[in-house]
């Protein structure tokens, strides 16, 4: 069949992506779409899961002719491997960003590190005194200390479990019991997962995906939920403000600067630089406004969560961000940084610096943060920025105008306080219907998809349901542009969460953050069940991820599955070669851990299947 050439307008939802789209082909930059379509099609074995190398005798395909590999593992044992692998990445990923904050956290507390610091001590003392440190007549550092250590041990050979289950609701605590998938240790998860999907481990696909299971929810209750908690710590708990979303966030007239990445370690330190005053005169001696700084992905949500900063979009806006031709520098941390920003920067003048020796990039400067260096390190990219500005070449600079307006800034602690102190009245809501449910959307863009069409969509037919939509991650950046974080966009919503929205200022979509803020909802969940004395499966909410990519996305969707929350994707993981583990996936876990997953491409369609979940979980609640 013939290669189809998609159209920009095929491409995404956007205006300021078509446009520089199209300056990108004038220009001679390549992008993801069109990698897509040099990789398309691609290989049936490796969609469906069927392909396994992980020993020497093979790599070993599963064929009608050939049904089992060299070993003898079949098409189940192949695909659970596969996956487990495929989440242990994902958890792996998140986890180890949460590492990096406890480290952070544990050289603040013992006076080593000067470049950070506790900005929420009453945070710090809330979450200690949660998980059962005696904070009486204890400093601040020693609270620290004592938290850090405690967060050290969850990562772990952890025999019981990992300390933030005591969020989790009884019953659903002694049904991991009885399954067996109770996270102990995240390291010890993940790397029990390895060990199981090597050669002649554990042959037993729902044993696997049980695994898989366990190790998800301790990338969600403890590796995300760490690296979120901490974070609040050292830079502020969210709280409720305005920014801005979209390409017309990067300014003419200004050096701009992009932070790529997850971990508010670095970008909070580049925004300490920016706004030094001495950089900012040095960016007017070269003739500029003065310096911009603007966020991608999800180290973009961090920034814009605590410190309003705005964004400049989501995953696939990332090269095109460097297309307007104004950014002078892009530094990176780690996760979802497409290799191709540095050949995209050669053909500007755009420099991308790379911060984490776990993630370099070949073509890119690599300036180290440690937590020794990071105010030092900042200054200096922030002037290697400035000096680039006299670099740009104007001719080549266009900027799609015009950013939207949007409330960020939902973290727990916000929603529980714009609800005067306690979750009742959201239970209320609730039960007067009113709010019906609510769903988070999560997660990726992916150019298989016209960009955030799916996304957007979906956000915008469960509001009009009555069902609150909270977003974190790309999806932010795509419900932003949408205008759907304004108050506004209650008049979208039906009539009873209008009326909410109306009464409390709020938007129908609430941004909670970046994904391993994900944990936040987690949180959200076991507090709404506790209060009603059910389990979080009994409650009316879902999950989505309509446009998602990556291992970690895969690895949100399970545990939220597993904390029992149905959840929605556009496309399934590469799993479709095992019926046994598609099977369980869609239904089989239904039974074992009150949750599945749902695949639908189609948005409206989605929102059906949603709206049915919700529907049955009030029923079962006695609810209309
Ligand atoms: Fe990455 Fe977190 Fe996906 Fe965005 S949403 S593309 S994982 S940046 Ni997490
Ligand atoms: Fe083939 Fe088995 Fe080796 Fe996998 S583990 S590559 S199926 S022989």
């Amino acid at each position: 069949m013939p290669k189809k050439k998609k159209s920009i307008e095929e491409k995404t939802l956007w205006p300021d992506a078509a446009r520089m789209l199209d300056k990108a082909e004038k220009d001679g930059v390549e992008t993801a779409w069109d990698r897509l379509e040099q990789q398309t099609p691609h290989c049936k074995f490796c969609q469906t899961g069927l392909t396994c190398r992980n020993c020497t005798m093979g790599p070993c395909q599963i064929r009608k002719n050939a049904p089992l590999g060299v070993c003898g593992a079949d098409a189940d044992v192949i695909v659970a491997r596969n996956f487990g692998r495929f989440v242990a990445g994902g958890s792996a990923g998140h986890s180890d960003h949460g590492r990096d904050c406890i480290e952070a956290l544990h050289s603040v507390a013992l006076g080593k590190s000067t470049d950070y610091s506790i900005k929420d001590e009453a945070k710090l003392l809330r979450i200690a005194r949660e998980l059962g440190i005696a904070v009486e007549g204890k400093g601040v550092s020693e609270v620290a200390l004592e938290l850090s250590d405690l967060f050290f041990a969850d990562f772990g050979s952890r025999q019981h479990e990992v300390s933030f289950l005591v969020r989790v609701p009884e019953k659903r605590k002694k049904l991991w019991n009885e399954l067996g998938i109770t996270p102990r240790g995240v390291d010890r998860e993940i790397a029990e997962m390895m060990h199981r999907t090597h050669m002649g481990c554990d042959n037993d696909a729902p044993n696997l995906m049980l695994h898989s299971a366990r190790t998800c929810l301790a990338d969600g209750w403890a590796g995300s939920m760490i690296a979120t908690e901490i974070s609040d710590i050292l830079f502020g708990t969210p709280k409720p403000g305005k920014s801005k979303v979209n390409l017309g966030v990067i300014q003419e007239d200004m050096v701009n600067i992009l932070v790529h990445g997850h971990n508010p370690i670095v970008s909070e330190k580049v925004l300490e630089a920016v706004n030094d005053p001495e950089m900012i005169s040095l960016a007017r001696e070269k003739g500029a406004k003065g310096i911009n700084l603007a966020g991608l992905c999800c180290t973009g949500n961090e920034l814009m969560m605590r410190q309003g900063i705005p964004l400049a979009g989501n995953h696939l806006m990332t090269e095109l961000a460097i297309v307007t031709g104004a950014v002078e520098l892009i530094v990176v941390d780690y996760q979802c940084i497409m290799p191709s920003l540095v050949t995209a920067g050669n053909c500007y003048h755009t420099k991308m610096v790379t911060t984490a020796d776990k993630a370099r990039f070949t073509g890119a400067e690599h300036v180290p943060f440690d937590m020794h260096n990071a105010s030092h390190q900042a200054r200096k990219l922030v002037q290697t920025a400035v000096e680039g500005f006299s670099r740009r070449d104007s001719s080549r600079v266009e900027i799609p105008q015009g950013p939207m307006e949007m409330i960020t800034g939902f973290s727990n602690e916000a929603i529980l306080e714009a609800l005067g102190g306690t979750p009742g009245p959201l239970i209320e809501a609730i039960k007067a219907g009113k709010i019906r449910g609510a769903a988070a959307i999560v997660g990726c863009n992916n150019p298989k998809y016209r960009q955030d069409y799916g996304n957007v969509n979906l956000a915008k037919e469960l509001i009009k349901r009555d069902i609150l939509v909270l977003v974190t991650g790309c999806v932010t950046s795509a419900v932003g542009k949408a205008g759907l974080l304004m108050p506004e966009a209650a008049d979208e919503a039906g009539a009873g969460l209008h009326e909410i929205c109306k009464a409390l200022g709020v938007p129908p979509v609430l941004h909670m953050g970046s994904c391993v803020d994900n944990a936040r909802i987690l949180q959200l969940a076991g507090i709404l069940a506790n209060e009603l004395g059910v389990d979080i499966s009994d409650l009316p909410l879902a999950g989505s991820s309509p446009e998602w990519y990556s291992e970690k996305a895969a690895a949100i969707g399970t545990y939220c599955v597993a904390s029992g929350i149905f959840t929605h994707l556009g496309h399934p993981p590469n799993i479709t070669g095992s019926e046994t583990v598609t099977n369980l996936a869609l239904s089989g876990l239904e039974s074992l851990v009150g949750a599945s997953f749902g695949i639908e491409p189609d948005p409206f369609k989605a929102a059906e299947m949603i709206d049915e979940r919700i529907t049955s979980k009030r029923k079962g609640l006695g609810l209309s």
